[in-house]
């Protein structure tokens, strides 16, 4: 049986990441896209080479020219620019919106079968503006951001508790960003959930507040770090595991920016919410209920979201 093809539509600091993980797991074959030229040749042959070492059997090759990634399986899209200090995710939406058109042409003509995970910020509305340019089903682009922020979320517990990060479970709702929603009597500690938890003398009410404060701020703590960039390994990581998914038809229950046509009471917008992931793409999307302040929570993140892609429609009229 062939490999598979993953495109990797960007091959900057995630797009390099990315690659070399899909070659630690054996994903399949990767092409690297970049304007750049060089960069994208470079880290393929760089990764290439690293796999005599490391015992994986994948191709890696660097492109500037779209026709590359002709029939790819899945394409993983981080084309575009990242935030520096002082910069919200939404001060990307002019510059990663013409990016996302110039991308969504090329996996249109080129790759329309396949599985797109965008990763580009203002991540909620260039996934639905990147949906809207290429064209292809909704059930097959999605967004990565909920892998992420429960992440994040779950590593930050596991440290609270003292427990393995394999126990903690998370769960985060909404858009990638400020207003993100962290749900805590949904996350867990080896099934117990957070308030339990609390009751259970295991932490309090003011540290965990702090924590999904912290994760809602986690991608900012890292940028404010970096200085220059954000964060790169566990973006890359949370896709990957989007990938394998689709690839496997594991039907892991994961939380991503999918297109909503009336779950949740939301229309038309992509906003972060539990999914299945299989060979179908997005399956099925789960619909919890949603207690009052989760629910104002909830209703905040959407409205955040509508606006970016109303402020996206101001500059592309042709997304109406
Ligand atoms: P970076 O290392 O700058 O890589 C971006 C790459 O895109 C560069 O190599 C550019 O040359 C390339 N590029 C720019 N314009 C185009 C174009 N028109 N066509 C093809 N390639 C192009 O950034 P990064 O890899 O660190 O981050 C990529 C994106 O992911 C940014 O928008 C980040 O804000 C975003 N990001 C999202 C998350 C989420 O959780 C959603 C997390 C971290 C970063």
């Amino acid at each position: 049986m062939a490999r598979s093809k993953i495109a990797l539509i960007g091959s900057g600091m995630i797009g390099g990441t990315l690659a070399h993980l899909i070659g630690l797991k054996e994903l399949g074959d990767v092409v690297l896209f970049d304007i750049a030229e060089g960069i994208p040749q470079g880290k393929g042959l760089d990764i290439a080479q690293s796999s005599p070492v490391e015992g994986f059997d994948a191709n890696f090759a660097g492109t500037n020219e779209y026709a590359a990634i002709k029939d790819a399986d899945v394409c993983i899209v981080t084309a575009g620019v990242p935030r520096k200090p002082g910069m919200s995710r939404d001060d990307l939406l002019g510059i990663n919106l013409k990016v996302m058109e110039q991308v969504g042409a090329g996996i249109k003509k080129y790759a329309p079968k396949a599985f797109v995970i965008c990763i580009t910020n203002p991540l909620d509305a260039m996934v639905w503006a990147l949906q809207k340019f290429s064209g292809l089903p909704k059930t097959h682009v999605v967004g990565m951001a909920g892998v992420l922020d429960s992440s994040r979320f779950r590593y930050f517990l596991a440290e609270e508790f003292k427990v393995s990060v394999e126990d903690v479970t998370a769960f985060v709702l909404g858009g990638h960003g400020d207003t993100m929603v962290p749900l805590t009597r949904y996350s867990t500690v080896a099934g117990i959930p957070l308030p339990d938890l609390v009751k259970m003398g295991w932490t309090s009410k003011e540290k965990l507040d702090k924590i999904v404060q912290r994760t809602r701020d986690g991608g900012a703590e890292i940028v404010g770090l970096l200085k220059s960039g954000s964060a790169y390994y566990a973006p890359a990581a949370s896709a990957v595991a989007m990938a394998e998914s689709y690839l496997r038809d594991k039907k892991r229950v994961l939380p991503c920016a999918a297109h909503l046509s009336g779950q949740y009471g939301v229309k038309d917008l992509y906003v972060g919410v539990p999914t299945v992931i299989g060979d179908g793409g997005v399956e099925r999307i789960i619909e919890i209920s949603l207690n009052k302040a989760e629910q104002k929570m909830f209703d905040k993140s959407v409205a955040a979201v509508t606006g970016l892609c109303e402020a996206c429609m101001n500059i592309a009229p042709n997304l109406k």
